[in-house]
């Protein structure tokens, strides 16, 4: 590719890309096809059927009929919610039940008219819908409209697309957002016909919508090299790091449940929390030491949504990386929200998607201190479950505690000590690693008794006394 042509692409993209909802007075359009819900129903049950096989013996039925459990007014509270993330502000919603998808506009003749109107009438710069177009969709929509239309997945992306820290992570919504762009190019011509227009820019008898296609899929290309050679050194910082085990707790949960504030509270790590959703859209890890002195890396992750747009789920799973490799799960949930049990559905099916159901799962009941006492010591008769208030800083010992239980690598062992009070240097490193008990002197030996991980332990074995207690 010439220079000046991958220029162009870059551009191009960059153009296609910028945020289209930040700061922006948005007309929310709310759809739900009820001929269409039935459906889903049916191929969930399908789904579920296979979910169920995987998802570990012993854990509670997952209902069966997920799509009921979350009514019109949740998908417009929760649509809502992420168009405020996105940065708009919103002037009016538009809430619709129809029987099933309109091929040219999505809502329909009469339905469109109404949101010609509203817009006209709250002088909206952008229209928001809580389903995916199509390209020619969008197109119709827009050609009736004097500002822009963004659909569900292009919402999300945008939302992925700010938060996104990482190189990787950054690669990876640019990737999805331009293939979701590619076919919808048809219908930007005016916001592009600036763009890349100069002479010698087309090939012979290219249109330019065909030398826009060729500059994106150029771009497209060039990220996926670039993403390659991204992952290459990410997978020999963990090789490194891989070297000196060191179990991985992650955090998993649906977005806003609370996730980067436990980790925050647990590591003081000051990991961005906000209100906002999908506020970590790259995983972060710190390291953590446990009661028993273990230590261990804990992992933030991405929220995680219904209905994840299937654009995004490959973004989006890239950024689950470190649950697969974590030794022990720790689901957090949002107690007070009562969509509570929904969410929880949700999460554990993308788990049973990534093949992780097998793992040890620790149930964190989070933001305990917005539910009324009663509520929660009903909640708590769950005993699988740890409540905890990530914001007051409550039950996280108890949480600790939880996850020195349920870790199996390098399990706790104790052990009797004798040492020449010459090894001053081995009695600190136990002291700094294991918990001491029983010390006392004699002449110029230390004898006492240690508790700590089987690794830390072991590499002082030679000076264990005989009958050792693990
Ligand atoms: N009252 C209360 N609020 C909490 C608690 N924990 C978190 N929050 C609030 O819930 C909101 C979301 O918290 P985050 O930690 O950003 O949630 P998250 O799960 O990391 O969200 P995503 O990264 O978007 O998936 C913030 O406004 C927090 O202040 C809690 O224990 N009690
Ligand atoms: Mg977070």
């Amino acid at each position: 590719m010439e220079a000046s042509e991958a220029q162009d692409a870059a551009l191009l993209a960059r153009e296609l890309r910028t945020s289209q909802t930040q700061q922006e007075l948005a007309v929310i359009v709310v759809v739900e096809f009820t001929g269409e819900l039935r459906k889903r129903k049916l191929t969930a049950a399908a789904r579920l059927a296979r979910t169920a096989a995987s998802v570990m013996a012993g854990e509670e039925d997952l209902p069966g009929n997920e799509a009921s459990a979350l009514d019109l007014d949740a998908s417009r509270t929760e649509f809502e919610e992420l168009a405020r993330s996105a940065g708009a502000t919103i002037a009016a919603t538009l809430v619709q039940r129809r029987q099933k998808p309109d091929a040219s506009s999505l809502v329909g003749q009469g339905k469109l008219d109404e949101i010609v109107d509203v817009v006209a009438s709250t002088n909206a710069s952008l229209v928001l819908f809580d389903h995916d177009l199509t390209p020619s969709q969008l197109r119709n929509i827009e050609s009736r409209l004097p500002c822009h239309v963004i659909d569900r997945s292009q919402l999300i992306l945008d939302i992925f697309a700010r938060h996104a820290k990482t190189r990787e992570g950054q690669l990876q919504v640019e990737l999805a957002q331009l293939k979701y762009q590619l076919p919808r190019l048809a219908g930007r011509g005016r916001a592009m016909s600036q763009l890349g227009g100069g002479i010698g820019t087309r090939g012979p008898g290219e249109t330019q919508l065909e030398t826009d296609r060729r500059k994106i899929n150029l771009r497209i290309d060039h990220i996926k090299t670039q993403l390659d050679a991204v992952r290459r050194i990410r997978r020999q910082q963990r090789q490194r790091r891989e070297a000196v085990p060191v179990p991985v707790v992650a955090l998993v949960g649906y977005t806003n449940a609370g996730k980067s504030t436990l980790f925050n509270a647990l590591t003081e790590a000051g990991v961005l929390e906000s209100a906002r959703m999908f506020a970590t859209l790259d995983p972060k890890l710190r390291q953590l030491q446990l009661p028993s002195r273990r230590k261990i890396l804990l992992s933030d992750t991405v929220g995680f949504i219904r209905n994840l747009p299937h654009t995004l789920v490959t973004s989006f799973r890239a950024t689950l990386e470190e649950v697969e490799r974590a030794e022990i799960l720790l689901h957090v949930q949002d107690a007070s929200s009562p969509m509570r049990e929904e969410q929880k559905i949700q999460v554990k099916k993308v788990l049973a998607e990534l093949g992780v159901s097998a793992k040890p799962v620790i149930q964190v009941l989070n933001k305990t201190d917005l539910i009324p006492l009663r509520e929660l010591a009903h909640l708590s008769r769950d005993r699988e479950a740890i409540p905890v208030s990530s914001l007051q800083r409550t039950g996280l010992d108890q949480l600790l505690k939880a996850v020195d239980a349920a870790l199996v690598v390098d399990p706790l062992v104790e052990s009797s000590f004798r040492l020449p009070q010459s090894e001053g240097s081995i009695l600190t490193a136990l002291e700094r690693g294991a918990i001491i008990n029983e010390k006392r002197f004699e002449g110029n030996l230390v004898f006492f008794r240690a508790r700590g991980p089987a690794s830390l332990l072991d590499r002082y074995c030679r000076f264990r006394e005989k009958h050792h207690l693990s």
